[in-house]
């Protein structure tokens, strides 16, 4: 048998589709690929796009998520969404083709051997957790059980394999292939203990909060973690990547928290007196820039997949550390019973600040020319519906598209959260409406971000995905041009066309592209216009007109305490909110 069948084979029981960059030395692999029943090459305008789309694929099956590239140039253009994946544990396989393995240069200490030839495994081990050069055809059922084994235990990520020519075009025989049998897990010792300890913090706290962080989703921990919630009556926050586990009227949710979030879930947490915090990695980003001041006046339990996590010192002290698969952890922690003390007026207090402190204010409304960006996404949260999925860029954008955001019936909303690239919602909508063809996919993208891989607007239109893509369109680089008002006096370097960045007429590019369009110029227009695009039939582009400058608030200053968002609160108004 041919190896890269035997691989097409393989991976035709994980995936339907597999995100594609074409080159020499993938030719026999994507030609595998091509007549393997169930299984079908997605050819990409650039590596970077098929390496996205792959992994957003894999958030939505929750299965793996693949894409290949050639060699050299192809493999490079991958690393962006390999870094994605990793960042936010998709498990997802990355192939590259590499050149016959006598063109590898081997140990030898020059540049080069073969063209293209590179130390692929090198320059992506840093960012994947398992990576690795076929050398032996009689290994490749070992290789491809173990990359599927690593890519999907533990706390799973992107793993890699580099393929070269002469191998995929080796002859094998199936039935002597050596196999992958991975080591057993041990189970985790002195839970019971840790669980009674939990149990006695959260007896006698006055102020608890739950933070429910990604790893719930990625350990496919929700019932359970809902179920916790419920029993306990503790109100809980989200990080950006469970905002979309909830609906915003669920009881006792408090929201968001973090440097670009919302006043409530800061004055909730900062107040709080025990964090218990389930697979969040508690960056900088949700504590702001000195963790040690995070819930300053908090006893904390942190339990994470990852012992590493619990372990990293970054100034921040947990008093119970609990190193765990939440899939296992907490049907054993909701088999007991668990006390609070009388929450009552604590769940009144978040209620008021939740009332006290919208993101979306009022007066926004008012705004005559243009549209303002927490308006638009409050809107567009109106009128999508159930089964949507939402996936916003970066910068300004993906902020505000992360404050406004409301979760009013059962939705998927993401992002790349912590690797961030600008560019990856065209692309990872692109996966993700290949892995869900039944559902609407809507695309939220700044006029930066959308310049990052354009050229995917093809991909969308060769292959006649409807995805609906909403352009927030400011003219500029809104969150570089905020920091730099911040930071250097509003001197603008490289943000927008005043300072030598330009943009396109978007519109045009859209319409060379065979793409319909659409625009929104005021809040008159506003929902009319989003209800056409949702309802339109095929791709289409909607230009969100913005006004220059939009900024995002509130959002924490560098070295401010999480509390004290900017714009600053009057001071008195500021302190009765942090009474505890
Ligand atoms: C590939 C890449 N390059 C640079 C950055 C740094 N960066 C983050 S947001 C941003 C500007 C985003 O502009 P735009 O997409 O128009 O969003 P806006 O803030 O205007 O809403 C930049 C340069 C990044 N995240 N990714
Ligand atoms: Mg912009």
């Amino acid at each position: 048998m041919k190896l890269s069948d035997y691989i097409a084979e393989f991976l035709a029981k994980q995936t339907k589709h597999i995100f594609v960059g074409n080159g020499g030395c993938v030719i026999h692999i994507l030609d595998s690929i091509d007549k393997t029943p169930g299984l079908k090459n997605i050819p990409c305008e650039n590596e970077q796009g098929a390496a996205i789309a792959a992994e957003a694929y894999s958030r939505v099956t929750k299965n793996l998520g693949v894409a290949i590239a050639t060699s050299g140039p192809g493999m490079i253009n991958l690393m962006q969404g390999i870094a994605c994946a990793y960042f936010d544990a998709i498990p997802t396989l990355y192939i590259s083709g590499a050149p016959p393995t006598h063109h590898l240069k081997g140990d030898r200490k020059i540049r080069q051997m073969g063209f293209q030839e590179m130390d692929v495994v090198g320059i992506v081990k840093p960012i994947t957790k398992y990576a690795v050069l076929l050398k032996d055809p009689k290994r490749i059922r070992y290789e491809l059980e173990k990359l599927l084994y690593m890519a999907t235990e533990g706390n799973p990520g992107p793993v890699f394999l580099d393929l070269p020519d002469d191998l995929q075009r080796a002859d094998i025989n199936p039935n002597k292939l050596e196999r992958f049998t991975p080591e057993k897990q041990k189970q985790p010792n002195g839970l019971e203990t840790k669980i009674d300890n939990m149990l006695g913090l959260i007896k006698e706290a006055a102020r608890p909060v739950i933070i429910v962080g990604g790893g719930v989703k990625i350990g496919h921990a929700e019932e359970e973690l809902n179920t916790f919630i419920k029993k306990s009556g503790i109100p809980f926050a989200t990080t950006w990547s469970t905002i979309d586990l909830f609906l915003d009227d669920t009881p006792n949710l408090i929201g968001n928290f973090g440097i670009s979030s919302n006043r409530a879930g800061n004055f909730a947490v900062q107040n709080s007196d025990l964090i218990i915090s389930f697979g969040s990695r508690l960056d900088t980003h949700q504590t702001g820039s000195n963790p040690a001041s995070f819930a300053p006046k908090a006893k904390k339990i942190v339990i994470n997949i990852d012992n590493e996590e619990l372990n990293k010192n970054n100034g921040m002290d947990i008093d119970l550390k609990i190193h765990c698969d939440l899939k296992m952890f907490l049907p054993l922690l909701n088999s007991h019973k668990i006390k609070t003390k009388d929450l009552t007026k604590w769940r009144e207090r978040i209620n008021h600040w939740r009332q006290k402190y919208p993101v979306c204010c009022p007066e926004y409304y008012n705004q005559e020319d243009k549209a303002n960006p927490y308006v638009f996404i409050n809107e567009l949260s109106k009128e999508t519906k159930e089964g949507d999925i939402i996936i916003t860029d970066a910068g300004g954008t993906l902020t505000w598209t992360m404050q406004a955001y409301k979760i009013r019936t059962p939705q998927m909303l993401f992002s790349a959260f912590n690797h961030s690239p600008m560019g990856y919602a065209l692309p990872a909508s692109i996966g993700a409406q290949y892995a869900a063809p039944e559902k609407q996919v809507i695309c939220v993208i700044g006029d930066g971000g959308m310049q990052m891989n354009i050229q995917e607007l093809e991909t969308i239109v060769y292959n006649s995905l409807p995805i609906k893509i909403f352009l927030i369109n400011n003219g500029e680089y809104g969150i570089i041009k905020q920091t730099q008002d911040t930071w250097m006096n509003s001197k603008y370097v490289a943000s927008d066309p005043n300072s030598g960045l330009g943009f396109p007429d978007f519109q045009k590019v859209a319409k060379a592209y065979k793409i319909e369009t659409a625009e929104i110029k005021n809040h008159k227009e506003l929902n009319k216009v989003i209800k056409n695009v949702l309802e339109y039939k095929g791709p289409i582009l909607c230009d969100v007109k913005l006004k220059h400058g939009e900024q995002i608030l509130p959002k924490l200053v560098f070295g401010r305490p999480l509390e004290d968002m900017a714009p600053l609160l009057p001071r008195e108004e500021f302190e009765a909110n942090m009474t505890f």
